[in-house]
């Protein structure tokens, strides 16, 4: 019997800076609905999908930076999201801004089961952009400043019928996020982003956004053998332009859904989780052809060791 799991990645358009959480909610809600109707089991929304994308902006009072974070999950604005799950029996994945009843500020997702009970949390572990307002950009990306580093490793969570694992946006650059879910059996690789086309310190890499994108996705299912769902907050979000490309991996490293528009819009796969083992016991077979005794460094170290000849 394979281990099927219909799988839906709920693309959102942009979340205007008024939008109030309930408006988002409905939105998300609508998107459940229609996960549903087209037979999903679990459906993956993006990176801080009850808000706009906040850190593009500087703000003095941290009163103004608390107004975007939730106190608890869910609360009351998003129950109805819960709620809706647990009447249409469906799994879902959200990312939020989360602040801890201690005072903690983290970029987080929470995989929620179709009884509506939250069994997997995860905390961004890579925070991209700056911590002090650097007018001369475009916008902003003061995630160094509002939130701080994941606390929670990068943990594979037993639900479903699977191996699940989640990070978030930057996350997805790096392969040390998706080695260690790789080294725990991981056969599904949720996450979200939100990704703007225009990277201010280099603009000259605005045209491979999409490509980037994709390639790092790719490289993370394929040598890890593993699902990966990437899930965008897309279009022009107050006056700046987010990436879309939301699509569903195949372990093989293939794109076998994608979204087209940079709306709100559903796609749906058949994701057989035995698949994983078609990569996990050959050509990444961890266990026969791994060297750990080699990669020494990627632990020691944090920034690169160059030689004389680098230059400033
Ligand atoms: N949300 C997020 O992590 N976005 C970053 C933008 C580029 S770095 C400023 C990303 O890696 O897509």
């Amino acid at each position: 019997m394979p281990r099927t799991l219909t799988l839906a990645a709920a693309q959102m358009g942009p979340i205007a800076r008024d939008e109030s959480r309930s408006s988002a909610v409905q939105r998300l809600c609508a998107l459940m609905r229609e996960a549903k109707q087209r037979g999903a089991e679990l459906v993956v929304f993006p990176e801080l999908a009850l808000t706009t994308f906040f850190p593009r902006w500087y703000f003095p009072d941290q009163a103004d930076v608390d107004a975007f974070f939730e106190r608890r999950m869910p609360g009351p604005e998003v129950q109805p999201l819960f709620d809706l799950a647990r009447d249409l029996g469906l799994a879902f994945c959200l990312g939020y801004a989360e602040l801890t009843p201690d005072g903690h500020h983290f970029n987080t997702s929470v995989l929620v089961d179709p009884s509506g009970d939250i069994v997997g949390k995860y905390r961004k572990v890579h925070l991209p952009g700056h911590s002090e307002h650097e007018p001369w950009r475009a916008f902003q990306h003061l995630e160094k400043r509002y939130f701080e580093t994941g606390d929670l490793g990068f943990p594979v969570f037993e639900a479903l019928n699977g191996r699940l694992g989640m990070c978030i946006c930057n996350d997805r650059r790096w392969p040390e996020t998706f080695r260690v879910m790789g080294l725990q059996g991981v056969e599904l690789v949720m996450l979200g982003y939100n990704t703007p086309l225009h990277y201010p310190p280099a603009p000259e890499h605005d045209h491979l956004q999409d490509f980037h994108n994709h390639l790092v996705m790719q490289a993370g299912a394929y040598q890890n053998g593993t699902w990966v769902v990437g899930v965008a907050k897309a279009g022009r979000e107050e006056d700046c332009d987010l990436i879309g490309g939301t699509c569903i991996i195949a372990p093989t490293g293939e794109i076998v859904a994608q979204c087209r528009t940079l709306d709100d819009e559903i796609i749906v796969q058949d994701c057989d989780l035995d698949r994983c083992r078609e990569i996990q016991d050959n050509i990444f077979d961890f266990a026969r052809h791994r060297e750990p005794g080699s990669y020494g460094l990627i632990t020691a170290t944090k920034g690169a060791r160059r030689g004389p000849n680098e230059t400033s």
